[in-house]
């Protein structure tokens, strides 16, 4: 089932999700739900608030080399805790939630993430690149934060006028 974005500046998205406690089939069939909804809004990564559900859930399918999003590749992170983070990289963000937008944001290059599978069961990785910037926007989700409050003074006021021009010109 395809699920409705939120997108900014919708207040729902500064709200600080809850841990999962249920890794139960109400879980499994919302998580199915969305990685359906990312695919089909050409997404690489999707929080569940982004949904209007403020669970600590995120999904992330970088694109291989031909661009495909496999659901092998799928990676399925609850409850998830950054550990080690490490150097620092530039890279041009964008969001489902603040569609059209992109704009450099400064991240950690590696790090380690601790975080439970869609069964409960304790799962750790090692994520560097576009994986390791992803889980770190995915997870500033989950804490009520989009990469846009990450942008100096001048920059978010660019943001703030041409995305208000771009909604201006949708209605
Ligand atoms: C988060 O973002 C991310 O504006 C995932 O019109 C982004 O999937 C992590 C998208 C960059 C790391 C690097 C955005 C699709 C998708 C748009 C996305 C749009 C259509 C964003
Ligand atoms: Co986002």
């Amino acid at each position: 089932m395809l699920l409705p974005i939120i997108t900014y500046p919708d207040k729902q998205l500064k709200v600080r999700s809850r841990d999962v406690v249920d890794f139960d089939p109400t879980l499994h069939t919302f998580l199915d739900d969305m990685f359906e909804t990312m695919l089909a809004s050409n997404g690489i990564g999707l929080a569940a608030i982004q949904v209007a559900n403020p669970i600590r859930v995120l999904i992330l399918c970088i694109p291989d080399e031909e661009g495909n999003q496999p659901k092998e590749n799928l990676l399925e992170i609850i409850n998830p805790v950054i550990h080690e983070p490490q150097g620092s990289v530039m890279y041009q963000e964008g969001c489902l939630s603040v569609p059209g937008f992109y704009e450099d944001v400064e991240r950690y290059e590696k790090l380690t993430l601790h975080y439970k599978n869609r069964h409960g069961e304790s799962c750790s990785l090692e994520a560097d690149e576009l994986l390791a910037i992803a889980i770190q926007h995915e997870i500033d989700h989950l804490d009520g934060k989009l990469f846009i409050e990450k942008l100096t003074y001048n920059r978010r006021k660019k943001f703030e006028k041409e995305y208000k021009k771009a909604l201006k010109e949708k209605k």
